[in-house]
């Protein structure tokens, strides 16, 4: 495989971690051996998943994983970031698992960090009812009781923005509800749960904390006041309703007030919720053009978006596509890095990207290749323009189920076949392992 020539990664600060990512429910398979999530029965719904898949096998990763951890010893990542299911350590001998795979992970020398949620909710469980918090903390001590004295970074929560947004505003992820802003109390309750995590995870030892959320710039359509309005409304959403919180210890203004337990029990639980992070994780994608309602459901990016949300997503033109149709704006998490900077000073913790990467067919993949050093190159500028950036994980190690999508979008540095199971480094895996060599 031709493997595009390019120059040397940037030179990054010392302890600077480069990694992978997976999640559980996208990787694991072996449904069967664990007890059932929401997305297990989300994706029994005909119609739910675009291909009709469901991720009863995806990779098998659950029965593959030494050979999983053979790929990742071989690429020379520092740290590989996967999910423990919460369903699989509530069934018998789930957590002998991820004793396992933490065990391989050290053996071949890549630092296990987990992340005990990324979606996949047992399906006895809501996040609309508060207790789920308590019950997510009981769960992570248990966790870090079996893992912790291997594992030294934890991440609590995946997006809790995307999951609160595609998962119950929007209905197109598990467990499928479309309650627009009546959705918000799921936020509130998974950001309790993070609160509560991290003082579980503190007590038991643990010392190295981090959350992985979803952010990207927002763009507004134009300068007009109702684009700029609707524009600041959904930065609100996507990004400060989940950072200040975190970072400030408040709800940006207008949105406490429709949170459950307003107003008393909303300050109480903003200190929990704002306990201090060891460090912020990142996980980015893409810039959001954003204007002024049209009075008209959006179709976007795989979403139908109702006519009555006070803003509509654009297309952001003039820039390539990856094969999900995502734009590639590697000069947005510079942006993005230096905004945060900027809004949260001295209360934003050293900064980890925990997710970039992009949906590319083919394992001659030169696109990807191109994506992976141009957002290298954008942290990097900001880190050199103050940002303390720590660490670079690509999503993902494979390819695997890409929720709502099926097995249609292909993420992965690795190529898998989902007839045979065959793993095939792309083009990209190669680079990337060629880079991280050179750095010596
Ligand atoms: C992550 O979510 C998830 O953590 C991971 O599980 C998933 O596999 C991975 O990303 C890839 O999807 O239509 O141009 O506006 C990413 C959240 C939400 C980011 C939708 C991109 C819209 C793209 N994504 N967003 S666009």
């Amino acid at each position: 495989i031709a493997r595009m020539a390019t120059n040397p990664l940037p030179q990054f600060p010392p302890g600077f971690l480069w990694g992978v990512s997976t999640s559980a429910h996208q990787i694991e398979g072996a449904v069967e051996e664990r007890d059932p999530s929401v997305w297990d029965a989300f994706t029994a719904e005909p119609g739910r998943v675009k291909d009709g898949s469901t991720a009863a096998v995806a990779c098998d990763h659950y029965h593959r994983y030494p050979e999983d951890v053979a790929l990742l010893a071989d690429l020379g990542v520092d740290a590989y970031r996967f999910s423990v299911s919460w369903p699989r350590v509530n069934s018998p001998g789930g957590l002998d698992f991820y004793d396992r795979l933490v065990d391989a992970l050290c053996a071949a020398g890549v630092r296990p960090v987990p992340t005990l949620f990324h979606w996949d909710l047992p399906l006895e469980l809501d996040w609309l009812n508060r207790d789920t918090a308590e019950r997510f903390a009981e769960y992570a001590a248990v966790v870090v009781g079996r893992l912790g004295d291997r594992a030294r970074k934890w991440i609590t929560l995946n997006e809790p923005a995307e999951h609160t947004l595609l998962g119950h505003a929007l209905g197109a992820h598990a467990p499928g509800r479309r309650l627009l802003f009546d959705a918000l109390p799921v936020a509130h309750h998974q950001l309790l749960a993070h609160g509560l995590a991290v003082r579980a995870l503190r007590a038991a030892g643990a010392g190295d904390i981090g959350i992985a959320n979803s952010h990207g710039p927002t763009w507004a359509a134009s300068r007009r006041a109702e684009d700029v309005e609707a524009a600041d409304f959904y930065d609100l959403l996507l990004n400060r309703l989940f950072a200040d919180p975190l970072l400030l210890g408040r709800y940006p203004d207008g949105v406490g007030e429709l949170m459950p337990g307003h107003p008393e029990g909303v300050e109480a639980d903003l200190k929990v919720i704002a306990e201090p992070l060891d460090w912020y994780g990142i996980n980015y994608y893409q810039p959001t053009r954003v204007g002024a309602p049209q009075g008209t459901e959006i179709e976007f990016g795989g979403l139908t978006l109702p006519a009555e949300l006070p803003f509509s997503v654009r297309e952001l033109e003039g820039y390539p596509v990856t094969d999900f149709g995502w734009p590639v704006v590697p000069e947005a998490l510079t942006e993005l890095l230096l905004d945060f900077h900027r809004r949260y000073g001295d209360r934003l913790p050293p900064v980890v990207i925990t997710e970039n990467g992009c949906s590319y067919e083919g394992i001659d993949d030169q696109e990807r290749i191109t994506f992976l050093d141009g957002h290298v190159r954008a942290l990097h500028r900001a880190s050199e323009q103050g940002v303390d950036v720590r660490g670079y994980f690509v999503w993902s190690l494979l390819d695997n189920f890409e929720w709502a999508e099926g097995y249609a979008r292909r993420f992965g540095l690795v190529h898998v076949d989902y007839d045979t199971q065959k793993r095939t480094p792309k083009a990209s895996y190669l680079w990337l392992r060629d880079a991280l060599r050179a750095r010596g």
